[in-house]
């Protein structure tokens, strides 16, 4: 009896340390027009790591056929935004923003919060992996920066079309902490500041240190069974 408690007390062990789930983001392709969305949400700030404010209006028609949209209602252009392009083709916006199949953009506003956050909040404590980068939609002229829990983890400028500002790190999150992806109007106004976004997150997989752990509770497991196997007896 005693030694069935550790067996299963090593296999709780094993199972709940080892082979915990990895968990993957990707702001483009979970973009839903709830808010909050999961581990996303969409607002605005008055500036980088300010008091967060959650956009309280969607649209299905912005800037164009089909473009999806969390922004701020009753300001200039419903700016700040945060908005998908989920149609099949590239959707040509006035003319100059392209925006391509499935991709996200960001655009900052003209009046105050004009700081536009797309939120991520860690869904449990752990490392993340965090890959991607900004993207100049447009003639953006815009500042772009990474915040976790309201600190610069990462800050860049983007100027002009195909400009990008890329970013790939791993940073440690307690559960609740929040991962900020803010766009600013670059100091010159918010005019034509569509910023692409291209982020994804991905929990870190175990370290080898744990898979040989485990590999040494198998090994005890095995034993302690073996140790009470009856004994082949040769009459
Ligand atoms: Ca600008």
């Amino acid at each position: 009896m005693k030694q069935a408690a550790v067996i299963l007390l090593v296999m709780v062990l094993a199972t709940g340390a080892t082979f915990a789930d990895i968990l993957t983001f990707d702001a483009a392709d979970d973009f839903l027009l709830s808010n909050p969305n999961g581990a996303w949400s969409y607002g605005s700030t008055a500036s980088p790591g300010s008091a967060f404010g959650r956009f309280t209006s969607t649209s299905t028609a912005f800037f164009g056929t089909g473009i999806l949209a969390h922004n701020t209602s009753g300001t200039s252009f419903n700016m700040p935004a945060v908005f998908k392009n989920p149609n099949a083709t590239t959707t040509t916006v006035f003319g100059t923003l392209f925006m391509a199949a499935g991709s996200l953009a960001m655009h900052p506003g003209n009046v105050s919060p004009t700081f536009t956050v797309t939120r991520w909040t860690a869904p449990q404590t752990g490392d993340f992996n965090i890959f991607g980068g900004f993207s100049g939609a447009a003639s953006a002229t815009t500042d772009v920066h990474l915040l976790h829990n309201g600190a610069s983890i990462f800050s860049d400028n983007i100027n002009g079309l195909g400009d990008t500002a890329l970013f790939s790190q791993t940073v440690s999150f307690s559960s609740e902490d929040t991962l900020d992806f803010v766009v600013g109007d670059g100091g010159n106004g918010f005019g034509s500041d569509s910023t692409g976004l291209n982020a994804q997150i991905t929990s870190i997989v175990p370290e080898p240190a744990t898979y040989a752990l485990f590999g040494l509770v198998s090994i005890c497991i095995f034993a302690l069974r073996n140790r009470h196997r009856a004994p082949l007896k040769f009459e």
